[in-house]
């Protein structure tokens, strides 16, 4: 693995440092206030090629590969983690899943629309009663005719209102059956799908939360993604790429907390010099620069391998987990650097720390991510 960054990389991180620069910074504190999705931003990000990173060029993607997505998740997560967490979950997940495993027809169908922001992309597995254990999914589709019927509900579903496209996981056949799910594509407007804005989020709240409803919703059989009982599978697999992204925003979250704290420590000054001459705060600062490193190469590790089509569930698990924790010990101790101002919203601190807490939590809690190291390591 080459350490240096690439041009394309070099050329992305000034491209999304600029453009967060003129285009979030100046507005994250309202969003964050008043629970705001931007989508208007999000389509701005669609025209610079950020919402088609790894898609190729005949899709209306950017056809890089894993390190210049990474690149630009951790830019943004750098300023905001609500908006990198939509960027993720656009790429990651609902692009990814029809880029993946879905017929030509499909991509040709859908592709060109989620890479220029056009459409915005959702993604359902998880339901109100089954998070962790995803394979326990209650929503069922039945086959009537040319048609599936599903009823049910997912819940913490990113752009699940405002997506224009969404990719569910349905159970098509028994429960417990690892080959009895099915990935659907379903538009917005199809009669019986609505959705309800989830409020009140302690963290990433520019980026929209919401719960799906499917009351007989009909969905042609050439809406199936892949095979019919593959969901499951293909689930997991894009999750395997999905954490990639979630530990990229992580080291993105955690080097902006990392910065900040680290410029607060230079220039406050307590007791007749700057605290960051304090071997106490000096130490803070040498334990959250070696971890954010640390959880940056593990990022990249992870891109290597999906770069190569190489296997990474291990290693997709050791980045998400390491950084999405790693993200929290930074808004953490940025927050105990600036004390008093770190506990207000006048300073960073305290919305990095909101907005790393869902990254231990979304995409696989740290614990699942545990479970599968330890699978994969006892195998
Ligand atoms: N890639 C491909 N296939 C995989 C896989 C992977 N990474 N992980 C599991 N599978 C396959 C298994 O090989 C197994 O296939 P067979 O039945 O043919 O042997 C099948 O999927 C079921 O796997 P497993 O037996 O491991 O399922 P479990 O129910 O025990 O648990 C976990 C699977 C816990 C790993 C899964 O439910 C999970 O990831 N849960 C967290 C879900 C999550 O991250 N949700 C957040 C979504 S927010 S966007």
């Amino acid at each position: 693995m080459n350490f240096e960054k690439n041009e394309n990389q070099k050329m992305i991180a000034q491209m999304v440092r600029d453009f967060a620069e003129k285009e979030i910074k100046p507005n994250l504190n309202k969003w964050d206030a008043d629970e705001y999705f931007p989508i208007e931003t999000m389509k701005k990000m669609g025209e610079l090629g950020l919402l088609g990173m790894y898609i190729p060029e005949q899709y209306g993607g950017s056809g890089f590969g894993y390190f210049e997505y990474a690149t630009a998740l951790m830019e943004l997560g750098k300023v905001c983690g609500g908006v990198g967490l939509s960027v993720a979950a656009h790429n990651s997940l609902c692009t990814g899943h029809i880029y993946y495993h879905a017929s030509e027809e499909l991509k040709q169908k859908y592709l060109p629309k989620l890479t220029s922001g056009e459409f915005i992309g959702a993604w359902g597995l998880t339901e109100p009663n089954t998070g962790s254990d995803a394979m326990r999914m209650k929503t069922t589709a039945v086959k009537d005719g040319e048609y599936w019927v599903i009823n049910g509900a997912k819940n913490w579903i990113t752009h699940g209102l405002s997506g224009d496209v969404a990719v569910v996981l349905v159970r098509t056949g028994e429960l417990l059956d690892s080959n009895g799910i099915t990935a659907f594509v379903i538009e917005k407007g199809t009669p019986g799908f609505s959705a309800v804005k989830i409020k009140d989020k302690f963290g990433v709240r520019a980026s929209e939360t919401a719960e799906l409803i499917f009351d007989q919703v009909r969905v042609h059989e050439s809406q199936v993604i892949g095979q019919v009982g593959q969901g499951f599978k293909q689930a997991m697999q894009i999750l395997d790429g999905g954490r990639i992204s979630i530990a990229a925003l992580s080291c993105g979250v955690a080097r902006g907390a990392y910065e900040a704290a680290l410029k607060y420590a230079q220039e406050r000054e307590q007791f007749g010099q700057p605290i960051s001459k304090f071997q106490a705060i000096g130490f803070k600062l040498a334990d959250m620069a070696t971890q954010v490193e640390a959880a940056e190469l593990l990022t990249f590790q992870a891109a290597d391998l999906k770069n190569k089509k190489q296997g990474l569930t291990k290693q997709g698990a050791f980045a998400k987990y390491y950084a999405s924790e790693v993200a929290v010990i930074c808004g953490n101790e940025a927050m105990q650097i600036m004390g008093g101002y770190g506990y207000t919203k006048e300073y960073p601190a305290e919305k990095f720390l909101r907005d790393a807490r869902l990254m231990t939590i979304g995409e696989g809690t740290s614990e699942i991510q545990k479970l599968v190291i330890s699978r994969e390591i006892l195998k």
